[in-house]
């Protein structure tokens, strides 16, 4: 097993929130000044998502806020564009400032909007980074050449639920993007591909840990895999895994708000060379597994398929 579930999860369920939600999932997680701050979404019992954040000294053992981090915004653009939602953030320190990107749902379709905190007591808004229809953007915490760079996930009918690269001088405009992995016909990830947490420097690449999406008769499965990207640029694929790395097969996973989900936002790694992934089970608790990092990477460079 390449991810060792931890023992005692799900370590986070709506149990554990001061306030009334329906789910606690699709967290990103950091570590801050030896805490682990974990923002992580919930459903209202509307169905509409907040954002709410738990602490932690282990990574283990989380206590949640007494009130939500993040909520749609009623100013302004934010406004307009949050009204049924905020979800799925990840979150990245980029020189001293954790940037935090998540899902705004409305009337108009999903976009992204970018955040900044330093302290994770105030968080402000910066922009929303595209259009729609948007979903999982993940910044690499190091520009290339001077850009920003950013993967995420359009959809478009003629190529569905693809993985894109773009950049930008200044994190409000993006632009020279390309799509750069498809999802893989009759393969576990056929239906949908998106980026997960956000990618881990590592000597032999960045590694991304995605998900990707099976269609069968009892609905979808999410799963997770790797993808290697080269260290000097991103938008070179240097391997995809073609195993998946994880699935769902604890009841937590397989039965609950949605069924047969793991997701991730987020993983952690350690000065030990281990990461701490963390990911949503079945759109309703959170979990958490370690992975030897290099051990990954030998997992993604070993079983290859073709990215696009
Ligand atoms: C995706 C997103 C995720 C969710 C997953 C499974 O489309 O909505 O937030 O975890 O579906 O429901």
């Amino acid at each position: 097993m390449l991810i060792k579930r931890y023992h005692d999860n799900p370590i986070l369920t709506k149990d554990d929130v001061p306030y009334p939600v329906a789910t606690v999932h699709n967290a990103g997680v950091v570590k801050h000044r030896d805490t682990y701050i974990m923002i992580f979404r919930s459903h209202k019992r509307n169905g509409r998502s907040i954002l709410g954040k738990a602490v932690s000294k282990d990574g283990f053992h989380f206590e949640v806020d007494e009130k939500p981090f993040m909520v749609p915004s009623d100013e302004g653009v934010f406004k307009e564009y949050e009204e049924y939602g905020i979800e799925d953030p990840r979150i990245i320190l980029f020189e001293g400032e954790y940037l935090i990107t998540y899902s705004a749902y409305s009337r108009n379709g999903v976009r992204i909007g970018l955040a900044k905190t330093t302290d994770f007591k105030t968080v402000d808004r910066i922009s929303l980074i595209t259009e729609a229809d948007y979903r999982n953007v993940v910044i690499f915490p190091e520009k290339f050449n001077g850009f920003y760079a950013r993967l995420d996930r359009p959809h478009s009918e003629i190529s569905p639920w693809s993985i894109w690269i773009s950049y930008s001088p200044d994190l409000i405009y993006w632009g020279e993007s390309k799509l750069i992995m498809k999802p893989l016909q009759y393969h576990w990830d056929e239906m949908k591909i998106g980026p997960g947490a956000p990618p881990i420097k590592t000597p032999r690449g960045w590694l991304n840990i995605y998900h990707g999406v099976f269609p069968t008769m009892d609905g979808s499965v999410y799963r997770l895999g790797l993808v290697l990207h080269d260290l000097e640029d991103p938008s070179v694929i240097i391997a995809v895994g073609d195993e998946w790395i994880l699935q769902p097969e604890e009841p937590y996973e397989i039965t609950g708000y949605v069924h047969n989900v793991v997701f991730t936002c987020g993983a952690v790694p350690e000065d030990d060379g281990t990461v701490k992934i963390y990911w949503g089970a079945a759109d309703t608790v959170m979990c958490v597994g370690t992975a030897i990092i290099e051990e990954l990477v030998d997992h993604c460079l070993n079983n290859r398929r073709d990215p696009k």
